[in-house]
């Protein structure tokens, strides 16, 4: 059976018999595949109302860049951009995802109504983080994660990546369960670009279908490949010229449809519809094919 589980029901998360699609919401003046299109409140919650109108199942809202390079921004500042945005999400009726590396952020996320905390770096950049997860019996994206963004390159150094990135998401688990986590509500995330280089992330993708049996256990797989530099660096010009980001969405529905076959539990997309579309097709094709031949 795959390591990846469409169809997995975790607490106050849409559940469906194919993989989910999350659409990003980025209330952030510098991301790298959006950067600046929703960062007033207004303009982010409309993004978020219409990214669920074109199919998203779960909308994630971040207030903090992780583009390579980027400097952290003020605790303040992150839950100045994410608040009002959560707040009128939840009121709509919206599935909402967290997407923060601080406790204090998520913890007012979660009172404002959030059902998943996404955190970047798997519960190492804030060690409050599975604690309050834990207490508020919520669900909790683990992604591997070496270190800030502000120089994530130096740690880019791999012998096997898929057995270190598996490794070291173990360790996580491991960690985020002895905190109180419940093991049925942890979702795992290779992280890609995260302290990854473009080829690193080709052999993760690969792995997708048993990238979730993990620490004695079979997780839930999220794939956020979306607008990342890799694909830009895949598809570029004959003269080296990268894609730009808003080029690789053909690239990012690609990517959907396998994993998606592969047996992911969700895909993190900034552009909803194809994505929408790509999971059915991928549900359809997993259905019609003989078990035996499962990844
Ligand atoms: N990538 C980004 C932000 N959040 N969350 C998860 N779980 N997985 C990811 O790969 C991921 C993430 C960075 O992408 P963006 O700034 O273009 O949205």
């Amino acid at each position: 059976m795959s390591g990846g589980i469409p169809g997995t029901t975790l607490p106050g998360l849409p559940s469906a018999d194919r993989c989910l699609v999350m659409g990003v919401v980025n209330v952030t003046p510098d991301s790298f595949s959006d950067g600046g299109q929703w960062y007033g409140a207004d303009a982010a919650i409309a993004h978020g109302l219409d990214l669920v109108a074109q199919g998203a199942d779960i909308v994630d809202i971040g207030g903090e860049s992780t583009r390579p390079g980027a400097q952290r921004v003020p605790r303040e500042e992150e839950l100045r951009r994410i608040g009002p945005v959560v707040t009128e999400l939840v009121k709509a009726g919206v599935p909402v995802s967290i997407d923060t590396m601080r406790a204090a952020v998520a913890e007012f996320a979660l009172e404002a109504g959030a059902h998943l905390v996404n955190d970047v770096s798997g519960g190492l950049a804030d060690p409050q983080m599975p604690h309050l997860v834990a207490a508020a019996g919520v669900s909790y994206v683990i992604v591997h994660w070496r270190g800030h963004s502000h120089d994530m390159y130096s740690r880019a150094v791999y012998a096997d990546v898929v057995r270190e990135v598996r490794d070291e998401l173990s360790h996580r688990v491991e960690a985020v369960v002895a905190a109180g986590v419940d093991p049925r509500h942890i979702v795992v995330d290779p992280g890609l670009g995260f302290g990854k280089r473009q080829e690193h992330n080709w052999p993760l993708l690969a792995s997708v279908a048993d990238l979730g049996m993990l620490a004695g256990g079979t997780f839930p797989v999220l794939i956020g490949a979306s607008r990342k530099r890799f694909l830009g660096t895949l598809l570029a010009d004959p003269d080296g010229t990268p894609r730009p980001f808003g080029g690789s969405d053909g690239a990012t529905v690609a990517i959907t449809a396998l994993a998606a076959a592969a047996g992911a539990w969700c895909v993190r997309v900034h552009q909803v519809p194809f994505n929408a579309d790509a999971v059915r097709v991928a549900a359809a094709w997993r259905d019609a094919e003989p078990a035996t031949r499962r990844p």
